[in-house]
């Protein structure tokens, strides 16, 4: 059994910083557990193009508000407590915070992140850098 506590994972090799971004990676790929498990927090008024080709990924709401634009139609969803989307066909997607507060996510990605990816230009992480 695997135990952690996220505030110890704080400011460890677990917790990366981004630009209007930061987080927690629980649960890595050399986990085993074939997915991977992050707490992430996007910064007030943040707004983060993003597009996993080659991952899915689930993202659970636990605080704060923005929303989510689909790029392909323009749909905005609005993210709130409680609200989860996927992102089951790599859906290339508009992240947004409100200004007032971060937004605390929960996300899963399978394949499972190594820890060692950074977003390329396109807003994806390569499947190579799982391999490193
Ligand atoms: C909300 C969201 O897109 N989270 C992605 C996870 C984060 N970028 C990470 O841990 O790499």
């Amino acid at each position: 059994m695997i135990v952690r506590d996220l505030n110890e994972a704080r400011n460890t090799e677990r917790h990366v910083f981004s630009k209007g971004w930061d987080s927690v990676r629980l649960l890595l790929k050399s986990d085993g557990m074939g997915f991977s498990f992050h707490i992430t927090t996007i910064h007030p008024g943040a707004e983060l193009p993003m597009h996993y080709k080659n991952h899915v990924e689930c993202v659970y709401c636990i605080d704060g508000t923005g929303s989510i634009e689909e790029c392909t139609t323009g749909k905005v969803h609005q993210i709130r407590p409680g609200i989860v989307y996927a992102l089951d066909k790599n859906d290339k997607h508009i992240l947004r915070c409100d200004a007032d507060k971060p937004m605390i996510m929960a996300c899963v990605f399978n394949p499972p992140v190594t820890g060692k990816e950074v977003h390329q230009e396109d807003g994806s992480y390569a499947l190579e850098a799982e391999e490193a």
